[in-house]
């Protein structure tokens, strides 16, 4: 192709993602995986804005940055500023998080007179509430548009969980092909997991339940190593080890736990991590669908909201996962370790017992991922919500 076609103008209708950062990496994390899923499985020309473009290249590989340049990049990456205005072409507006889009920018979709669809995007939960939500419209009271209210979900009454084209299928080879793995542990600076090693991804916020964990780790009779990927839980994990962990690649070893402080990765190794974990301990709204998708073992710790609002995401979350498996009694001790990983019970949850559980949550979790395999795909429902909207 010659340069002069290369830069000629994308003849394809623009959709414009806005995401506003609020704090950590799941906002611009899920932005992320929707843009990439919307450019590659469904041949849109996507618009990322955001207020911190620089935090996606902590989440490419080095070898993709450069594929974010405008010439061959997925979609294009646009720093948040107050001139900014739809372009003729813009079909299709996300506002992710209700993150508001810059006055300018919602005037002009008042006033130019094209017809374009507008969206909310909001968190994900498994809450009853979110299917009697999802779809609903609200008239903007001084510019007269419509906006979309699309909620994420574990049912088919909502827009379903973001998982791109062939996830599961690559997921799968890594699992089956040990060189892969031994290949990605060695890039982490370990060897493949020997005999009964068990290995953990560990996530999340500032958690007494994780010290509770670690101890029943530390004093069991077969090893484990948990791998802490750089951030808030690097920082617990070191003071319980009397270890600095300072850089990626330090270790520490208390009993039969080592704890292996890794640097924040691309989120596609993000991904192969979860697939090479025998337990996940995630966070969020990302990492909870991708340790989903991964179909290990997992405990979600949920974002700290108000009057304890999360704690109705957690409940609900147990709920879901006992809908979609089911093996009696199982569910009752995933809600009970779950609320203790977050906190209920002052974290004094039944660890030792719930590691013995690990073999029929692994099963469980790979059914329930599964059934959710066959549920609604977060951008496939945005795709036929805006072709049900012209
Ligand atoms: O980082 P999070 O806690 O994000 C969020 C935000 O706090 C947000 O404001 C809040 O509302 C929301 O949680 C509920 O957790 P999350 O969602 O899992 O996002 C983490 C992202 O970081 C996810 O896309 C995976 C990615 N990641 C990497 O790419 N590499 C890594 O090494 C790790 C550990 C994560």
């Amino acid at each position: 192709m010659s340069a002069l076609a290369e830069t000629r103008p994308d003849p394809r209708p623009t959709w414009d993602v806005f995401c506003r950062v609020v704090d950590n990496f799941g906002d611009i994390g899920v932005c992320r995986r929707l843009c990439l899923s919307l450019a590659r499985d469904h041949d849109i020309a996507v618009r990322l804005i955001t207020d911190q473009p620089e935090l996606l290249q902590r989440m490419d590989e080095p070898t993709a940055i450069a594929a974010e340049s405008p010439i061959g990049a997925p979609f294009r990456v646009i720093r948040w500023c107050s001139s900014l205005i739809p372009e003729a072409t813009t079909a299709v507006v996300i506002e992710a998080f209700a993150c508001e889009l810059p006055e300018g920018y919602s005037r002009q979709m008042a006033s130019d007179g094209r017809r374009r669809l507008w969206i909310n995007l909001e968190y994900l939960s498994a809450e009853p509430w979110v299917e009697g939500c999802h779809g609903l419209v609200s008239r903007h009271p001084e510019l007269g548009l419509d906006k979309v209210f699309v909620f994420p979900g574990f049912t088919g009454g909502t827009g379903g969980l973001l998982r791109e084209s062939g996830l599961l299928a690559r997921r799968d080879a890594f699992t089956a092909d040990p060189d892969a793995q031994a290949a990605f542990w060695q890039g982490l600076g370990l060897d493949a997991p020997a005999g009964a090693e068990r290995r953990v991804c560990l996530f999340g916020y500032e958690n007494p339940a994780a010290i509770a964990l670690l101890d029943v780790m530390a004093g069991d009779e077969s090893p484990w190593t948990v791998v802490v990927p750089e951030d808030r839980s690097a920082t617990q994990v070191a003071a319980w080890a009397g270890s600095p962990l300072a850089r990626p690649g330090d270790s520490a070893v208390v009993g039969a736990l080592r704890v292996v402080r890794v640097p924040f990765m691309a989120q596609d190794r993000f991904d192969q991590l979860l697939w090479a974990c025998d337990l996940n301990l995630v966070r969020g709204e990302d990492s909870l669908v991708r340790a989903l998708w991964a179909a290990r073992p997992f405990l979600w710790q949920a974002y700290v909201q108000p009057d304890d609002a999360h704690l109705d995401k957690v409940a609900a979350l147990a709920t879901a996962f006992a809908r979609g498996v089911a093996p009696a009694g199982l569910p009752g001790t995933y809600l009970s370790s779950l609320q203790a990983w977050n906190g209920t019970d002052g974290g004094e949850g039944d660890w030792t017992g719930f590691l013995h559980k690990l073999p029929a949550l692994a099963a469980a979790t790979r059914r329930w991922s599964e059934v959710l395999a066959v549920g609604p795909e977060l951008a496939g429902s945005l795709v036929e919500l805006s072709k049900a909207h012209v």
